[in-house]
Parts: C-alpha cells; sequence; structure tokens
C-alpha cells in the first residue's frame, strides 16, 4: 500500500512532465488497449500556455479510443459546455482506480454536470465505459447518467423530439427512483434514456435494463454500452448494455436518422448527471462518483477487475472486497502486490481505515516521525491496539508474523476467546490463545502445513485481505 495514505496530495501539483509520464505509464499498464493521446496533447498544450505569452500551439485531436482517468483538476479543459456549476458540483477525490470525479447534485438543483466530450471523427458505431459508485445517491425520480449523443442542434433533449429542420438523436443513461423498478429502498435501477424517432411522446424514451441492473449504494459497478445507429431511413439501429461484464439489455430495430441524414452521427460523449426532467423538485442531496472512462470505435472496452496481479490468486475473491470497501487501494495503479509481506505500518493503516478510529494528539513512537502512517500508528496505539518494538519505537516498515497478526486482531475486534487447541506448531507461545480464538471463528484455517499456523512466516497482503475481510464480515453481523 504504498499508496496508503490516499488520494496524493502531489496529484494536483504535478508538473506537466510528471502528468505526462503518469498517463503514459498509465497507458502502459493498460496493455495498450488505451492511448490516451488526446490527454497528453492538452497537457503539452497547458504547458505551453503558462510557460510563453507568444506562443499558442495547437491541440492535435484526440484519437479514439479515448481515456478519461480524472487524475488532474484540468480534466475537463478539452470539455464542450462546462459551467460554473459544473465546477462547484464536482471535485477530483478517490476515484476507482486513482482519482475520480465526484459529483452532486444539491437539493433544489437539477444539473450535477453536463459537458460534452466531442469524437474526434463522427462515427456509426461506439461503445463506452466507466464505473460508477453511488455513495448517497438516492433519487425520489428518475433523470439521466452518462451516455452517447449525436445532437447538432437544440434537439434530442428537453423534452425537444429530433426534426427535419433540427435532427438530433441521444441514448445517455438513465437512473430511475430509488426502491422503484423491482428494486430495495437503497437501490436504483438503471437503463437508457433515449431520443430516437419513434419515441412514444416528446420526451425521451425510457429503456430500463431490468432487475439485472439494480445498483446498490456504496458499490463500484462497471457500466457499458453500444450504440449502433441505424441505416439512414432504417429501423435497423442497435443500442446494448453490460453491467459488471453481464450482458443485461438489448433493443434492435431503431431509427436514429433519417434518410437524408446520413451526416448525423455519434459526435458526444455527453458526461451528463442531471436530476429529472419532471417537474418534481429534488428533495436532497444526491452524490455519485465517475472514473475509468473509455470511448472506443472498435469493441466493446470490457470491464476488467481491479488488480491484475491477483488474477487467479485463492485471495482474489477477498482482495476485491477488501478494495470495494475502501479499505486496500493497491501498491501500484493496478496492482495488489499479493506475495509481499505487510508492514506495521500497512496494519496500521487498514486497521484504522476499518475501526474508524478517533484523533489522538500523542505522539507515541519516534522512529515513525514523518512516516505516511504516522497517524494510523499513532490511533493504533492510542487504543492499544499496536505496542512498540523498544525504546519508543514501532518500526513502521518490518513485517508483521502470523502470531502478531492474531494478536492484533484479538485488540481490534471482540473476539471471544476459545477452548479449542487448533495449531500443534504454536503449542505455549505467547500467541497461541490469540491464534485459537481467530481459528475458532473461522478467520484462519492454518498455513501449508496440516494442523500448522505457522506462526512465526509473515503476513503476507493476499493473506491479510483474507483475514481481514473474514474478521470484519464476522464482525458486522455480530451484535
Ligand atoms: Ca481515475
Ligand atoms: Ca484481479
Ligand atoms: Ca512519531
Ligand atoms: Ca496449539
Amino acid at each position: 500500500m504504498a499508496d496508503s495514505a490516499g488520494l496524493s496530495p502531489t496529484l494536483v501539483s504535478l508538473t506537466p512532465v510528471q502528468r505526462l509520464v503518469r498517463i503514459l505509464v498509465l497507458a502502459t499498464l493498460l496493455g495498450g488497449v488505451v492511448i490516451p493521446l488526446g490527454v497528453a496533447a492538452q497537457t503539452t498544450e497547458t504547458t505551453t500556455t503558462t510557460t510563453s505569452t507568444t506562443t499558442t500551439t495547437t491541440i492535435p485531436p484526440p484519437i479514439l479510443p479515448h481515456a478519461e482517468q480524472f487524475e488532474s483538476l484540468g480534466w475537463h479543459d478539452t470539455w464542450i459546455d462546462w459551467r460554473s456549476s459544473d465546477e462547484r458540483n464536482t471535485r477530483l477525490t478517490r476515484g476507482y482506480q486513482e482519482a475520480g470525479l465526484l459529483v452532486n447534485i444539491p437539493p433544489n438543483e437539477r444539473r450535477g454536470t453536463g459537458p460534452f466530450w466531442r469524437f474526434p471523427e463522427e462515427v456509426d458505431e461506439a461503445w463506452f465505459r466507466y464505473r460508477i459508485r453511488l455513495d448517497d445517491f438516492r433519487p425520489i425520480t428518475s433523470g439521466k447518467l452518462p451516455g452517447l449523443a449525436g445532437t447538432p442542434n437544440f434537439t434530442a433533449r428537453g423534452c425537444n423530439p429530433s426534426t427535419e429542420e433540427h435532427p438530433g438523436w441521444s441514448a445517455r443513461m438513465l437512473f430511475q427512483g430509488a426502491g422503484t423498478g423491482g428494486a430495495d429502498t437503497d437501490q436504483v435501477p438503471i437503463g437508457y434514456y433515449v431520443y430516437h424517432l419513434d419515441q412514444p411522446g416528446v420526451c425521451g424514451e425510457f429503456m430500463p435494463w431490468g432487475t439485472d441492473a439494480l445498483l446498490d449504494q456504496d458499490w463500484w459497478y462497471c457500466v457499458e454500452g453500444r450504440v449502433k445507429l441505424n441505416t439512414p431511413g432504417a429501423n435497423d439501429g442497435v443500442l446494448e448494455g453490460w453491467l459488471d461484464n453481464s450482458h443485461v439489455f438489448s433493443r434492435t430495430g431503431l431509427a436514429f436518422r433519417r434518410a437524408a441524414e446520413d451526416w448525423l452521427d455519434i459526435r458526444n460523449f455527453w458526461l451528463n448527471v442531471y436530476f429529472g426532467g419532471s417537474t418534481i423538485p429534488n428533495d436532497r442531496d444526491l452524490t455519485l462518483r465517475i472514473d475509468d472512462l473509455v470511448v472506443s470505435d472498435t469493441g466493446r472496452v470490457g470491464c476488467p477487475d481491479r488488480f491484475r496481479d491477483d488474477d487467479g490468486n485463492p485471495h482474489e475473491p477477498n482482495i476485491e472486497w477488501m478494495f470495494q470497501n475502501e479499505y486496500v487501494y493497491g501498491c501500484t495503479v493496478d496492482n495488489y502486490c499479493p506475495s509481499r509481506a505487510l508492514t506495521r505500518a500497512q496494519t496500521a493503516a487498514l486497521l484504522d481505515r476499518i475501526l474508524e478510529l478517533p484523533a489522538t494528539g500523542d505522539d507515541f513512537f519516534a522512529d515513525d516521525d514523518g512516516h505516511w502512517a504516522e497517524g494510523p500508528l499513532n490511533r493504533l496505539a492510542a487504543e492499544g491496539i499496536l505496542r512498540g518494538c523498544g525504546d519508543s519505537r514501532v518500526c513502521p516498515d518490518d513485517g508483521v508474523t502470523r502470531g502478531q497478526f492474531a494478536a492484533i486482531l484479538n485488540r481490534s475486534f471482540p473476539i471471544p476467546a476459545s477452548t479449542t487447541d487448533h495449531f500443534s506448531d504454536d503449542d505455549g507461545n505467547i500467541f497461541e490463545a490469540d491464534i485459537n480464538a481467530v481459528a475458532a471463528l473461522g478467520i484462519t484455517r492454518g498455513c501449508h502445513i496440516p494442523g500448522h499456523y505457522c506462526t512465526w512466516d509473515p503476513v503476507y497482503r493476499d493473506q491479510a485481505a483474507t483475514l481481514l475481510a473474514r474478521t470484519v464480515q464476522w464482525w458486522r453481523t455480530t451484535p
């Protein structure tokens, strides 16, 4: 957890060169699938304009596929129709992968955000993918989410249907009221909101994705869509939708453009988060996060899981669960480093996030002064969970043994004692009672040697995820 201190405070103060390096690293990590040269070009342009008042550089057009990772404050510099309300209602915060975009619709407001990303060339078929997390988003009625559009006029929005004089189409995504459409009260159904030529009224048509597409609060989802425009004049347009790699929606036989409208193409990704438009006022704060957006004209982008280097690891589901709960963030942009030993500092950071410990003004240790984990180390020490390693030291970057980890779990959670002796290799060890208590709940099942706990072995980061996931899941269901 090299990034355990949270969203890097240096993120917004990176030099343009550093930002460019990060973008190129990201492109490499994504296996060359994404080549965000449009973003890099924007960075270059910023360099020129901030260092010289006489030189102007033309921004090269973006190319597809296009990735928007929401990593720097100027992410919207190349987007169209960015407004002051968008500035007020959005901010960068921790996202799915490093930073992400938080969007808030305050009570009695409707627009969270709504700028357009302009396609470099107009295409007839396109795909998009983004991650979305409802932090506190329980709307009383429906509204819009990001999607694709071709709106050269004022039509295909605001209950203005396409006309021969002013053609347009749009297929934004849709949220419906929390608790509607078969959802629980904390769930929000999603779908498409579509302006097309055969829509039943003047407003767009609701095309819900059904009960396989209900979003819970506090969980990252991966939404993918596909729009294939119709042959001009024919009814052969297609919309498709996927949620977390499951194909959940398909609609064929659509008409978005008339016979004479061959020029009307897919031209925008519309980053719209909008409450309504019915006349019902928004009565509450609505907050969600968006990250990891990709727009493509060559096929599905796909939804890889959070970390690459845990693929196939037996601990992967628990690592993913710990990430979804925002307890772990990985060691690089998309790696978890599962086989690295867990350090005492990382242990402190993990437990600090899980237990949400109160602040302390005490400084317990001398050897962690200025360490990224000094705050968590002090908070755990104040609670009596973490003890030093002697002489006012805490040895933050040392590993934690499996025996020590059992003791730390016992001090952190109300784990009952056990009279059963579970393992033979810890007999007489100072941690034996802790190990037996943790084993009695099924939190540990021992190590690779049958009947052993491997008390003196290090705890590795993948094992830590499983031990903590099982502990927290037990803890949450304990009265
Ligand atoms: Ca991001
Ligand atoms: Ca994985
Ligand atoms: Ca200190
Ligand atoms: Ca024993």
